[in-house]
């Protein structure tokens, strides 16, 4: 069995401050914003806050650019907004983990100034430079904001590494100075009491030996390349010892590139490196990375399962269907027309937080909130979608009207604008100009209407959260798939001893006849529908209908 620890059986809710709240009327959310929402926070039932990164930064990315790892961001706020911030947390029994983004800074970083400014600088060493090669860059990497992942820098003549912006240059690992400072860094917070890290791009951080060419196989997909660096595991490991095992504290890897196979290395426990990583499988299920295939709930189940078997009783798994970089929840796996919209986030929300592994919420999926609806490219605000623009509309390779389907399917943006409080003018968000639209539809998806209505998106998240809270069987129960193959309805057991709960989802807007394979259902206790069948083999499941069973 599992060894139980706390952040195996809390739910983590994210917050992407810009987005949060505003509470000076600068169209900019922040860390008073936040502090000011602790209440409804707690009273929705999470445990952990996990705070996009709260850094002083030039915002190319942001905030995940940072300049000054040791201070608050201006627009945020102040060290002093963030203490009582952290206080505000620890008051009310939750925790705070923040986002470490430590394979790149600014170019605004001082270390980056120095660095840039001559080759024998005592800096240079601490990003990656090299000379170019046949009057272009030293290889063939590529930036996932588009182009080179390498900029010639007129300075010295040498070409620096950012696999992501310009203004992110990748960080020398190699390094053992660079090492220490990111370790007096991170104890820098977790002095201050922060309860742990979301490491942002942290497979990247050891680099192939000579830095080679991308070879062809992974030409559309560089992330698997990246992560191969032979010090990955040494420098975790490193880290873990003067760090991490210093500390009662989580930590979360954001695993982009590595593949289920590669995770037990990440997260094996008796390997000291981290306690979970986010595996990009299920949320990137759609995404048309080359090219656009949909999604199918077969193949969805299939994911967990296989999660399920490749990790053993050492390590530990997550959930989450949505982050600052995907598109809505609800309106990639659910169905966001009005008479679906409530129903599907609903189920969804008891899926992910009855899978097996700790749930990740984003922002406003309590409330349903949905993808944005963009108009033209000047409607967008994120680097990524901006770059691409210019790099495929542009040029003429991609056509208009193709890019910007895409982009209102998965543009970052559309989990960015900013959360719905009430029904006043910006959804209550801020008093000045949002720095991203609210979406038009906060009349009517808002946190104060929510709040008021029993059957609401969010006393659902209520309801759900605080019946997990109570079963340790959706920690630490076995997980069983019993249906792999049906198209609509993803039906599975969590066992825990004595303890067996079974979870029904219609995954469709059809009503269903469903039998069940092999199982009776019990003691109906959690739905989104109400009163239903019990101790029956034999289910008349509405659309979009979520139901968890006890089974006796
Ligand atoms: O969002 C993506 C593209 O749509 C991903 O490729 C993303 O860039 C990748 O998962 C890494 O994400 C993290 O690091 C980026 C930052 O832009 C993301 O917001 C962050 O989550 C660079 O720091
Ligand atoms: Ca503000």
């Amino acid at each position: 069995g599992y060894e139980p620890k706390w952040w195996k059986e809390a739910v983590v809710y994210q917050v992407y401050p810009r987005s949060f709240k505003d509470s000076n009327g600068d169209g900019i959310g922040d860390l008073k914003g936040i502090t000011s929402k602790l209440d409804y926070l707690q009273s929705l039932g999470v445990d952990v806050i996990w705070l996009s990164p709260h850094y002083d930064s030039p915002n190319a990315d942001n905030g995940y650019d940072i300049r000054d790892y040791e201070k608050v961001m201006k627009e945020f706020g102040t060290m002093a907004d963030f203490d009582e911030l952290l206080k505000g947390v620890k008051a009310r029994g939750m925790r705070l983990v923040l986002d470490l983004v430590v394979n790149h800074t600014s170019d605004e970083h001082r270390w980056f100034v120095e660095s840039r400014k001559s080759k024998d600088n005592p800096y240079r060493d601490y990003y990656i430079w090299r000379p170019g090669k046949d009057g272009g860059p030293p290889n063939n990497y590529t930036s996932f904001f588009s182009g080179s992942a390498w900029t010639l820098d007129p300075t010295t003549n040498e070409y620096y590494l950012h696999c992501f912006a310009v203004k992110q240059p990748d960080l020398n690992w190699d390094n053992p100075k660079v090492r220490q400072e990111v370790y007096s860094l991170m104890k820098f917070w977790l002095d201050k009491g922060v309860d742990g890290f979301r490491m942002d791009v942290i497979p990247f951080i050891s680099k192939l030996p000579d830095l080679p060419d991308i070879p062809p196989e992974y030409r559309e997909r560089p992330q698997y390349f990246y992560t191969q660096g032979p010090h990955l595991h040494e420098y975790l490991q490193e880290m873990n010892k003067e760090v991490l095992s210093k500390y009662d504290m989580m930590t979360v890897g954001e695993a982009f590139g590595v593949t289920l196979e590669g995770t037990p290395m990440l997260v094996d426990e008796r390997r000291h490196e981290l306690n979970m990583i986010f595996n990009f499988d299920a949320v990137r299920i759609g995404h048309p990375s080359t090219p656009w295939i949909g999604w199918t709930l077969p193949k969805l189940k299939a994911i967990y399962t296989d999660e399920d078997q490749k990790l053993d009783q050492h390590s530990w798994n997550t959930v989450f269907l949505s982050n600052h970089d995907n598109p809505r929840v609800v309106s990639a796996f659910g169905d966001d027309s009005p008479e679906w919209r409530e129903k599907s986030a609903k189920l969804l929300a008891t899926m992910v937080l009855t899978l097996k592994g700790t749930p990740f919420i984003y922002q406003g999926d309590e409330l349903g909130m949905t993808n944005y609806p963009f108009k033209g490219i000047e409607d967008f605000d994120d680097i990524e979608v901006k770059n691409a623009w210019k790099e495929y509309v542009e040029t003429g390779r991609i056509s208009k009207e193709h890019f910007l389907d895409n982009a209102r399917r998965v543009a970052r943006d559309n989990s960015r604008t900013p959360i719905q409080w009430d029904d006043s003018s910006n959804g209550g968000f801020t008093t000045g100009k949002p720095w991203l639209a609210v979406n038009p539809n906060y009349k009517k998806i808002n946190a104060a209407e929510e709040q008021k209505d029993k059957d609401s998106v969010y006393q659902y998240f209520q309801r759900m959260l605080a019946f997990r809270k109570t079963t340790k069987a959706f920690s630490y129960g076995d997980y069983k798939d019993l249906d792999p193959q049906n198209e609509k309805i993803f039906a599975y057991t969590r066992t825990l001893g004595k303890e067996k709960y079974l979870v029904v989802l219609n995954f469709s807007k059809d009503a269903l006849k469903y039998s069940l394979p092999g199982v009776k259902a019990g003691k109906l206790v959690m739905s989104n529908e109400g009163a239903a069948e019990e101790n029956a083999t034999t289910l008349m499941m509405k659309g979009w209908e979520a139901r968890v069973y006890r089974v006796e």
